[in-house]
């Protein structure tokens, strides 16, 4: 019995050199790209159980695959100005991983966007879409243009240009970019306008997030968001917990957070505080969520202006400020690492009994071990954030059948996606000995049926 023991011992021994020589590699061949190797790090750490049950996928260099994406473009994408002077910003696709399906995955318009930021999404994206159960692969983009500020012709033709280098690579059963930070509904316009030129014939699925007037579907605006809550009521469910009667911080006041705050809400929870990048609010009655839908979805101004109609609210400038508040449930749908250690201890000195990842990656690696040690319910946001690529899927699905579903159609596959995403992540921690550890659950989850799909299809 101790033999067995000590051999075991030595397996996992090796199994974690292994993965620690091949995780070495990746910070070699992709030096200063901090969020990609981050990314990466999270999912390795989770898969030396997978791998010591499974040789196969050492046997089959799985890891070493998959760290390397199978194809990235970058591009100079020229604009004019409103002044008529040339501005020129960069454009990236990465088309992460095609094992399961097309690349599926989002286009970023932020200041920030390199190669790191698009590379590590991509790279997420491949196992939240392998969770949704859904045939999608892995693919990101975008590019480091601000659409602050910007008046609509010149939105417009910075997303005809990007649009007329990106055509070349994506297509319905290609690759279907659809949208992130800094890109909704109306820059997805832009660029199917300019694609469906460059083609001359009219693929709706090529994009998603599209207007519902021309091949959008409805609840995707709601998807992310709503999903995200879906995942958390889920994961409280099994603790005989609910929204209902709790008190909810959200970060961001985009998209993804102005549907968390709305299904939450709607749950019964009083959402608190919300933020930009420039602060956050914090409203003692509850955040009025048409007030915020107005300042952030049509008049497009900052979210201090909310103080300025509902007076017991505070702005306070500084925006990870807002994870002082105290809550019982926190939302981070802004942007990654917004939650470094400090903000995590915070929270948890201030009682926090859930955290649900809306955004991708906003909890630094050691936030997620400070809720994890101190048992707080932790949704991560390759399983909680999925719901607004499922949704995107099934945009794809009635493009293809050339009809649309009705709301509440869409809402309810949603939410039996969520469910399945939850019981899949929660049954592979079982499975590998770590029950209730939804990082390490979702990780094996999406990878497995991924690492299986690329042996099955050979080294290619
Ligand atoms: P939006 O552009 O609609 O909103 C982004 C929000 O986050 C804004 O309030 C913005 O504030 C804030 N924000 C952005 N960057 C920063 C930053 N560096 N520091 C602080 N705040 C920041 O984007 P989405 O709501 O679509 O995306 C939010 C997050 O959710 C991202 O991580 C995205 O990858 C993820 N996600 C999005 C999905 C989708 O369907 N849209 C699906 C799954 C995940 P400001 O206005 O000041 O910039
Ligand atoms: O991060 C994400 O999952 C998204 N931005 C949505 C991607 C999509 O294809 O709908």
């Amino acid at each position: 019995m101790k033999t067995i023991e000590k051999n075991q011992n030595l397996y996992t021994k090796s199994v974690q050199q292994y993965v620690h020589q091949v995780f070495e590699t990746v910070k070699k061949r992709n030096p200063n790209e901090d969020e990609f190797h981050q990314a990466v790090k999270e999912v390795f750490d989770s898969l030396v159980p997978v791998l010591e049950k499974n040789p196969q996928y050492i046997n089959q260099s799985i890891l070493e695959r998959l760290v390397e994406p199978e194809r990235i473009v970058s591009f100079r994408v020229p604009w004019v100005d409103d002044q008529g002077k040339v501005q020129v910003n960069r454009g990236f696709r990465v088309q992460y991983n095609s094992a399961i399906g097309p690349y599926k995955g989002g286009l970023r318009f932020h200041p920030s966007v390199n190669a790191s930021i698009i590379k590590f999404l991509g790279f997420e994206q491949t196992f939240k879409n392998s969770l949704t159960g859904q045939p999608i692969g892995g693919g990101k983009g975008g590019a480091d243009f601000d659409p602050k500020g910007k008046s609509d012709g010149e939105i417009m033709r910075f997303c005809q240009s990007f649009m007329s280098e990106l055509s070349k690579y994506i297509g319905p059963d290609t690759d279907v970019p659809a949208g992130d930070i800094g890109v909704g509904s109306k820059e997805i316009g832009f660029m199917f306008g300019q694609y469906k030129k460059m083609r001359g014939g009219y693929e709706a699925g090529v994009l998603t997030g599209k207007g519902l007037g021309y091949g959008g579907s409805l609840t995707r605006k709601e998807a992310t968001g709503y999903g995200t809550v879906y995942f958390v009521e889920e994961m409280l469910k099994d603790q005989g917990e609910s929204f209902k009667g709790s008190t909810v911080v959200v970060s961001g006041s985009g998209n993804v957070s102005i549907y968390a705050m709305e299904k939450a809400a709607e749950l019964g929870a009083k959402v608190v505080a919300c933020s930009d990048s420039n602060g956050y609010i914090y409203d003692q009655n509850g955040i009025n969520l048409e007030t915020v839908k107005r300042i952030k979805e049509v008049e497009k101004q900052r979210i201090s202006a909310y103080v300025s109609e509902h007076p017991d609210a505070i702005y306070t400038e500084n925006c990870s400020g807002i994870w002082t508040v105290p809550c019982d449930i926190a939302l981070p749908c802004a942007t990654q690492n917004e939650i470094n250690q400090i903000s995590a201890q915070m929270l948890v000195s201030n009682g926090v009994k859930a955290v649900g990842e809306g955004a991708n990656m906003p909890s630094t690696l050691d936030a997620v071990e400070t809720f994890l040690e101190n048992n707080v319910l932790f949704a991560p946001a390759k399983a909680a954030n999925a719901g607004g690529v499922a949704v995107s899927a099934l945009e794809m699905a009635q493009n293809s059948a050339r009809l649309s579903w009705t709301f509440e159609e869409v809402d309810c596959k949603l939410q039996s996606i969520m469910k399945n995403i939850y019981q899949n992540s929660k049954q592979a921690a079982q499975e590998y000995g770590v029950p209730g550890n939804l990082v390490v659950g979702a990780n094996i989850a999406g990878f497995v049926k991924v690492a299986d799909a690329m042996i099955e299809q050979g080294v290619i």
